[in-house]
């Protein structure tokens, strides 16, 4: 497995041997430090423009340990389906993965991290001064991307980037981070700094509900390092009342709810095709903090930007399961959008 410590190793040790920036499948961002120089992006939901362009000017692609799926693919577009623009090599155990969509210029069924050990051992070829300066500029973009300038919290709450500011620069190396899936999840993809000791939990699938409980059983399985969860509300609402189990087996997750009381996600699809009419996606949410406290957390309520560093360092500090609920602005639906935005374009999106 790459997500193994020594396939994430294998990875790394590869990448500088060769001088190959490394880009990550969905939900893989912590499989190569994303402060190292050869960090070339995380491939998520809605990638953001300047970082397609910078990954789409490579020639050669070694898929390895990766099923190139739709969401890391970018809807089969990189690498393109039923043919790349790039020279494709694909490695993959399963055989019947390994050129399905696409014709593959080699395609291997083998173990991803014992090709990367047989790879280490081949000589490298000179590396083009071109190739570089292109390194560094898919780098550069990443970290443009990262940096996030904190808003003015808004009468519908706190803008979700802000939060993230604070929790990346608090969360320790060796931090658990277990993603559930909605909007709020883009800004935890683009701003915090996933290593492979600050690993990030998630389906590749972007389901609902996978949060809490991961978390769970996260802080049951490593009960010596911080695990902590961020939610939406919908999410919550669907698998939250796993902190029962976190109780009744001592885990002692950190959950963080982003709560705008909707299905954001949802709501900014149907404001992107059909301005004004949303249906079915505000949500009418119990009182989380209640809810948790009467599940044995201790919990925080998040109004403002600059209340959640010292709920966040308490929480850590405290060695309990904590909940902390933040009141998030639904208008600023994403890092790129807001709803006003959205409606404004009249459906031209
Ligand atoms: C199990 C499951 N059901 C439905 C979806 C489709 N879906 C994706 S995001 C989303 C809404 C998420 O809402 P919330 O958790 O409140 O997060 P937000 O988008 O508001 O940040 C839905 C319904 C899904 N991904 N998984």
């Amino acid at each position: 497995m790459l997500k193994s410590a020594a396939g994430k190793q294998a990875l790394l040790a590869f990448a500088e041997r060769f001088s190959i920036p490394v880009a990550t499948s969905v939900r893989h961002a912590d499989l190569i430090p994303n402060d190292h120089p050869l960090f070339a992006g995380h491939l998520v939901y809605g990638l953001p423009a300047a970082l397609k362009e910078s990954v789409t000017r490579s020639d050669l692609i070694l898929a390895i340990g990766t099923r190139l799926g739709d969401v890391t693919s970018q809807s089969f577009h990189f690498p393109a389906a039923p043919q790349a623009a790039q020279t494709l090599v694909h490695i993959w155990p399963d055989s019947t993965v390994v050129s399905r969509y696409r014709q593959t210029d080699i395609a291997v069924a083998a173990d991803p991290v014992a090709s990367l050990h047989t790879l280490n051992n081949a000589n490298v070829p000179a590396v083009p001064a071109a190739r570089h300066d292109w390194i560094r500029s898919v780098h550069h973009t990443t970290v443009a991307l990262r940096d996030w300038k904190p808003m003015p919290d808004q009468a519908d709450g706190v803008v979700f980037g802000n939060i993230m500011v604070q929790a990346d620069a608090l969360l320790p190396e060796d931090a658990i981070i277990c993603l559930d899936a909605g909007n709020f999840g883009g800004w935890v993809q683009r701003q915090l700094r996933f290593s492979p000791t600050r690993q990030l939990i998630g389906p590749s699938s972007g389901a609902m509900g996978y949060g809490v409980p991961s978390a769970v059983a996260c802080s049951l399985a490593e009960p010596s390092r911080p695990v902590v969860c961020f939610v939406g509300d919908g999410g919550f609402m669907m698998t939250g009342t796993e902190l029962a189990t976190a109780a009744q087996y001592g885990a002692t997750p950190i959950v963080i709810i982003s709560d705008n009381a909707c299905f954001g996600t949802i709501r900014m699809h149907q404001e992107k095709h059909f301005p004004h009419r949303p249906s079915a996606t505000a949500l009418h949410n119990p009182d989380f903090a209640q809810l948790a406290a009467a599940c044995g957390a201790q919990t925080f309520t998040v109004q403002h930007s600059d209340e959640f560093a010292p709920a966040l360092t308490t929480a850590l500090h405290s060695k309990k399961m904590c909940v902390i609920v933040v009141r998030t602005s639904l208008n600023y639906i994403s890092p790129n959008a807001t709803i006003a935005a959205l409606q404004q374009s009249g459906g031209a999106a």
